[in-house]
C-alpha cells in the first residue's frame, strides 16, 4: 500500500441517514473526507424502488453521480429474518408504511415472529461505488438472532432487537464503538476501503452480481 496515494480520498455519501453517516466517519478514519447530501445541500430523497440491495444502492450512487460527476457512494441495508423469508430484507426502511417509522418496524417485526422459535437473521449491507467513472459494489453480512423484546438506547433502526452472533447484548445495547468493530456496515466499509487503498487504475474489480445481491 502507498500511503501517499490513499491520502485526502474525498468522496460523496449519498445518504439521508445522519446516523449512517456517523458510523461510516469512524469506520473510515481521517485519510478519507466523507461529505453527505446534507453537506452538499442536496435536498433529495433517492427512491428504492427495486428488487435488491445492490440494485437500490447503486439507483443512490448513480443519482448523485449524475448531479456531481464526483467520486460517490450509496448503501443500501436490510435486515433479513430467516422464519419470515427474510423479509424486511430491501424493505426494511418501510416495512410498516411509507413513513420510514423505525418503531412501528420493529412492532411488526415482533408481532410477526410472536411464538416462532428460529430468531436467526442477518443485517446485509450492500455498497455502490462510483470511482474514477466506473461502478464497483462491495458487501458485508453479520449473522444474529432477533430478540424477543426491544433492549438498549443507542444506535437505530433495527438495532435494538439485533443480537449479533458472539454476543448477548443487542446493538443497541453496546457502544458505538463496539457495534462499528463487527457490523455488516464495517464489513462492507472495510472491503471498500481495501479497494481504494489498492486501486491501480489498470485493475479489474470482480463485481457482484446487481440482480440477487
Ligand atoms: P439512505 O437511503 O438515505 O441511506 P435509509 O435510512 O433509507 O437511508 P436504508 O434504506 O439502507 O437507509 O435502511 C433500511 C432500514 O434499515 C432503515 O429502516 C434503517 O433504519 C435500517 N438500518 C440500516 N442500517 C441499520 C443498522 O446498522 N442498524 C439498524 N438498523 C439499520
Amino acid at each position: 500500500m502507498d500511503g501517499f496515494h490513499t491520502k485526502n480520498k474525498s468522496l460523496i455519501f449519498a445518504t439521508n441517514n445522519a446516523n449512517k453517516l456517523c458510523e461510516a466517519l469512524s469506520i473510515m478514519g481521517d485519510r478519507y473526507t466523507i461529505k453527505n447530501l446534507h453537506d452538499l445541500k442536496i435536498l433529495v430523497d433517492i427512491p428504492e424502488p427495486h428488487a435488491t440491495l445492490a440494485l437500490n444502492a447503486q439507483e443512490k450512487s448513480s443519482f448523485i453521480f449524475n448531479l456531481t460527476k464526483q467520486d460517490c457512494f450509496g448503501e443500501d441495508t436490510g435486515l433479513e429474518i430467516e422464519a419470515l423469508n427474510n423479509a424486511p430484507g430491501v424493505k426494511s426502511a418501510r416495512y410498516a408504511g411509507e413513513q420510514k417509522d423505525p418503531i412501528a418496524n420493529i412492532h411488526k417485526v415482533l408481532n410477526e415472529l410472536q411464538g416462532i422459535k428460529n430468531r436467526k437473521a442477518q443485517f446485509k449491507t450492500v455498497i455502490s461505488l462510483i470511482y474514477k467513472g466506473q461502478h464497483h459494489l462491495f458487501m458485508g453480512i453479520q449473522n444474529g438472532l432477533i430478540a424477543d423484546v426491544p433492549r438498549g438506547s443507542q444506535g437505530f433502526g433495527y438495532d435494538c432487537i439485533f443480537i449479533p452472533e458472539h454476543s448477548t447484548q443487542t446493538y443497541a445495547e453496546m457502544d458505538a464503538t463496539t457495534k462499528n468493530k463487527q457490523s455488516h456496515r464495517k464489513k462492507a466499509f472495510t472491503e471498500m476501503i481495501f479497494f481504494l487503498d489498492n486501486y491501480h487504475s489498470s485493475d479489474i474489480h470482480q463485481n457482484l452480481d446487481l440482480h440477487s445481491t
